[in-house]
């Protein structure tokens, strides 16, 4: 494991009213010979926008757009869109957010929307329609398999404690909606767990980065393995984290001592993961598969 030289790669922006605060937790995508990095910001009114930044070496951010790139549009969310998860299919860049709104019931949603490929490469963000497809279950931490299995989609999200599955036809709506893991007791994870970014189809299985919380809310990641045809069978849980709240930028900032991830990239045998530090600043970690999997 090797965090980045260059950490914190992004950081807020005094001058920018949605991104004051901090810039966090990214989605990541590789398309087009560059890392497309949508993060999310928070700026002085305390909502969580999306901002979009690209690296060609996954390293070094080389663009930084200075406008947000998603920005709340529905009463369901008015306090922010957060978190964002995105899966590449059929040309179509599908995305999994947090919708959070300001109503003591059923506040945070997962929300998904869409954005073609074209458009993304090209720096134009129309974004299609948004729709929830568990409305008013209080759920977050969505993430979508980047490809059908037996003919259908597949989503883990989280419904406290547990990482939860979800099967759809259509993207529209789901079912079979249940828990897949739970938190281990005595363990760093004995809280809740749930997903980083979407899995990433590797020879063995869905390689698959999540986040597990203890009793103190230290956020650290672990990985497993889950079998190719099964979103049931998990294959390997890892016994220890595989990353956790170390350097400053990790135990200071808004939420203390957490990383929490929403995206990574395998670029040959190197798996590039995108974490928040601390809730305040994007970092980034290096890991080799081969060095990973064993
Ligand atoms: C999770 C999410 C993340 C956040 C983390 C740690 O539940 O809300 O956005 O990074 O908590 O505060």
């Amino acid at each position: 494991m090797k965090r980045f030289e260059g950490n914190p790669i992004l950081e807020s922006v005094p001058g920018h009213y949605w991104e004051t605060r901090t810039v966090f937790n990214a989605a990541a995508l590789y398309a087009g010979e560059r890392v497309h990095i949508l993060y999310r910001a928070i700026g002085d009114d305390g909502v969580s926008r999306l901002g979009y930044a690209e690296s060609s070496d996954g390293y070094t951010i080389d663009k930084r757009q200075p406008e947000p790139v998603f920005t709340p549009s529905n009463s369901y969310e008015n306090l922010g869109c957060e978190d964002p998860r995105l899966i590449l299919m059929d040309g179509e860049c599908l995305m999994t957010y947090t919708a959070y709104r300001n109503s003591p019931m059923n506040a945070f949603q997962i929300s998904l929307t869409k954005v073609s490929l074209e458009d993304l490469l090209s720096g134009r963000w129309n974004w299609g329609e948004r729709w929830l497809p568990f409305e008013g279950i209080h759920n977050k931490n969505a993430v979508i398999f980047p490809r059908k299995i037996e003919g259908h989609y597949v989503m883990y999200s989280r419904i406290d404690p547990d990482l939860c599955v979800a099967y759809s036809e259509d993207l529209k709506s789901w079912c079979d909606l249940k828990a897949v893991m739970h938190p281990r007791p005595n363990s760093w994870d004995c809280l809740k767990v749930g997903a980083a970014g979407p899995p990433i189809e590797i020879n063995e299985g869905w390689l698959f980065i999540y986040h597990g919380v203890d009793f103190d809310y230290v956020y650290r990641l672990g990985a497993l393995l889950i079998d190719k045809d099964d979103p049931e069978r998990i294959l390997y849980r890892s016994e220890k984290p595989i990353l956790e709240p170390q350097e400053d930028y990790e135990r200071f900032g808004k939420v203390p001592n957490v990383v929490f991830s929403c995206g990574s990239v395998l670029l040959d045998d190197r798996l590039l993961v995108y974490y928040g530090g601390a809730d305040t600043v994007l970092c980034g970690v290096e890991y080799d598969l081969g060095e990973l999997l064993p």
